[in-house]
């Protein structure tokens, strides 16, 4: 099983850094490409035309600013596209956001939450296990750790308000 992490700048790595930690937790191989729809279009192409080839089951796009770079890819590919708009520059990811999400429709773009980079990792995850029923497993496992941390969370306010 393996995902690709594509972004426009390796200065977005810093915010995609968890999506591969959490991919590879979950045994999943990861490409990590440097490409932008702008400054190196046929990279991008090349790219998206030979995902499905290289076994690519899942493309998690992310770029920042006016972020085309989940929609040309989806355009190239039907390997399925989930987008993260990165924060920055004036508009802090709002002009990233508005790129990914209102794309027209027959060519579709899954976008997570602004620099939601975990979440697209996840969501990555459920597509996979639709194909890979071992994931089924490990997905219930990690929703019973979070339970179980924010459980943890609520007992020790509690116990930390009883002190005082
Ligand atoms: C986008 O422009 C990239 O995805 C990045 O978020 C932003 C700035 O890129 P750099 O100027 O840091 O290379 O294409």
């Amino acid at each position: 099983m393996k995902v690709a992490i594509i972004m426009g700048s390796n200065s977005d790595w810093p915010i995609l850094e968890p999506a591969e930690k959490t991919l590879k937790e979950f045994g999943v191989e990861v490409e990590v490409v440097v490409a932008s729809a702008h400054r190196t279009p046929n990279l991008v192409h090349e790219f998206a035309a030979g995902a499905r080839e290289r076994g690519v089951e899942v493309i998690i796009a992310a770029a920042g600013l006016a972020a085309h770079l989940g929609g040309v890819i989806a355009a190239f590919t039907t390997v399925p596209v989930i987008g993260i708009p990165i924060a920055g520059g004036p508009l802090n990811g709002v002009d990233a956001l508005l790129s990914f999400v209102q794309m027209p429709p027959g060519i579709p773009v899954a976008t997570m939450a602004i620099n939601g980079a975990k979440n697209a990792a996840i969501y990555a995850v459920q597509m996979l296990s639709i194909k890979y029923p071992e994931l089924v497993e490990k997905l219930a496992a990690n929703r019973a750790k979070m339970e179980a941390e924010v459980i943890a969370k609520g007992e020790k306010l509690a116990a930390e308000r009883a002190a005082k």
